[in-house]
């Protein structure tokens, strides 16, 4: 533990077992890679049996305290906002040591955890506008990575997430007309949407877990099945080098699941501008 309350490297090595050299050159090429086997199938099924109970507690639902029946899917997302604030079981979910030895290869460094969600996107349920993560975590110097495991397999049908392949390699897109409209669900803050890039589909089997860089444009489709949920539990996590996230993400926790005191938050001149402070995404 250091003197401002960090614990620095928990003797992970930085090159894990459970990544092949494919996917970890598949990451820093693209900026995104699918690794199996990273939950068991008990545990898929847990997380699916306690996000069925959670959501009618309806605490933890983005946004406003909305509840869980009061969210119409085809207006907005329907999503646990921070579940591992509320349980202590989803907390132990988003420090999984297995998804922990993989961010350790793919940053280079111990991750810390920013940020969790639980997606349920049910038949109908709309799609996520294209964004770049680290536009609302203002992560930095280095920039934020997600931990996406697929409940149910996501799909065309049933509205998997679109990439744009090597965007992780650009810096972030600030909003070119200075309009709100990108606040809102499924809207881009990427405006104009560049004409040069292509996002492809990415369908990740039940149980997998797609990590991607925070600087990856990215969004997911629309639930066209009529009888298909598309549940996805997602960690965003920071590099334990960062020095800053955004606000909304504090407390900012170690894989042991202790606050990080040293990380602070933005206070303008991020890069898109001092009145920008992130948000919730
Ligand atoms: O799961 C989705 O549809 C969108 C997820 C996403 O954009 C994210 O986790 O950053």
């Amino acid at each position: 533990m250091t003197e401002n309350g960090s614990s620095l490297c928990f003797n992970m090595p930085t090159s894990s077992p459970l990544i092949s050299d494919t996917l970890v050159t598949q990451f820093r090429r693209d900026g995104y890679c699918v690794v199996s086997g990273l939950f068991s199938s008990a545990e898929i099924t847990e997380i699916l049996a306690f996000f069925e109970e959670f959501k009618s507690q309806g605490d933890a639902i983005y946004d406003d305290g909305l509840r869980y029946e009061d969210v119409d899917p085809k207006q907005r997302q329907l999503r646990a906002m921070h579940p591992h604030r509320y349980s202590e079981q989803v907390k132990a979910w988003a420090l999984n040591s297995h998804v922990a030895s993989v961010l350790t290869t793919l940053l280079g460094h111990a991750p810390l955890l920013a940020q969790t969600m639980y997606y349920f996107k049910p038949p109908g349920g709309k799609g996520q506008g294209m964004h770049q993560d680290n536009f609302y975590l203002l992560a930095a110097p280095a920039t934020c990575i997600a931990a996406w495991t697929s409940i149910d397999g996501a799909d065309l049908d049933n509205g998997c997430l679109y990439v744009v392949p090597q965007s992780n390699h650009k810096s972030i897109y600030c909003p070119a007309d200075g309009s709100e409209a990108w606040l809102g669900y499924g809207d881009s803050h990427i405006k104009p949407f560049p004409r040069d890039v292509k996002p492809i589909p990415v369908e990740v089997p039940k149980g997998a877990t797609m990590f991607f860089d925070g600087n990856l444009i990215h969004g997911s489709g629309p639930n066209r099945t009529m009888d298909r949920f598309r549940r996805t539990f997602v960690g965003h996590y920071i590099n334990e080098a960062s020095e800053k996230v955004a606000k909304f993400y504090h407390p900012v926790l170690n894989m042991k699941g202790e606050t990080v005191p040293r990380i602070l938050a933005p206070t303008g001149g991020g890069p898109c501008g001092d009145g920008w402070e992130g948000a919730t995404h």
